[in-house]
């Protein structure tokens, strides 16, 4: 079997897992508060993986539109306690969605198994300090910051785009001494795009497996689908579900979501589909 990072973490190559949302910050756009401390970030953990989660993502860093910025010393106080307390109980994959070098670092020492970076490692550092830590790393595509992003996203042809922003990663990740089998890809949904943006990637996800890497796809409770259900961000569920599973059946290998229970019902249909064989 080929090795790529879903190998290394364990993770089924041929179907989509799922990485759950554990955002450890008072200003977080989905959960904000709820989980900003131990106890009630190993509850969520708890259930996240009793509801099938296959890793759980944590984030001391908010990176919606106007979020409070944080310090290092703040990011790593948010993070590292959660992190150190959840690979102390639970037997499970851990991500730590960071961009902070110092932090990524913290959190390697206890104990992740995946770097989810929404910068894709563009911070000073990063790529070095990532390359030594040998983990894999997922590395998100983002036009502009996450500040001023949504101002006037604007592309030539957004696949060639994006796909020339990962074939550039790729290369100075390889440069930087991290191999291309260590890579996951995930396009950014709602960072730096419009909503035809989202739209048209969305539509053409197949496209990006020709750079023969993992997929990982955000879409759980996004902006976006808020533009075209006109709901509010805790009434996004099932347009939520759509959205992953619209991925999944385009080859996305792991979903990252806020409802895991629910999205591992859903993928099981798509499973237990994938599984059939008909000729006709
Ligand atoms: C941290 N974070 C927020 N949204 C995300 C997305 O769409 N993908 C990844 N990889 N990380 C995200």
């Amino acid at each position: 079997m080929q090795k790529n990072a879903l190998t290394i973490l364990g993770l089924p190559p041929k179907s989509t897992s799922i990485m759950g949302i554990l955002n450890v910050t008072p200003d977080s756009f989905s959960d904000g508060g709820k989980f900003n401390d131990i106890d009630k970030a190993l509850q969520h953990a708890e259930q996240m993986l009793a509801g099938g989660a296959d890793i759980i993502d944590i984030g001391g860093e908010s990176t919606r539109p106007n979020a409070t910025k944080v310090n290092n010393n703040e990011e790593l106080k948010r993070v590292i306690p959660v992190i150190e307390a959840i690979k102390k109980r639970f037997n499970c994959l851990i991500s730590v969605d960071s961009s902070n070098p110092n932090v990524i670092w913290q959190a390697y020492n206890a104990g992740v198994d995946l770097i989810n970076d929404v910068r894709a490692l563009s911070q000073d550092n990063a790529l070095e300090v990532s390359a030594k830590t040998g983990l894999p790393v997922c590395l998100m595509h983002m036009q502009g910051a996450p500040d001023t992003m949504q101002l006037k996203p604007k592309y030539d042809n957004i696949v060639q785009d994006v796909t020339d922003f990962f074939e550039f990663k790729i290369n100075q990740c390889y440069n930087a001494g991290i191999d291309k089998h260590k890579i996951i890809l995930d396009v950014g949904f709602g960072f730096g795009k419009t909503l035809e943006h989202n739209l048209q990637m969305l539509n053409s996800l197949e496209q990006f497996h020709k750079l023969e890497l993992p997929l990982l796809v955000g879409l759980s409770r996004k902006s976006m689908l808020g533009q075209i259900t006109g709901q509010p961000e805790d009434q996004r569920l099932h347009s939520s579900i759509s959205a992953g599973i619209i991925s999944a059946m385009k080859g996305a290998q792991i979903l990252r979501v806020h409802d895991v229970p629910q999205t591992k019902q859903a993928l099981q249909i798509v499973e237990a589909m994938n599984k059939v064989k008909y000729e006709s």
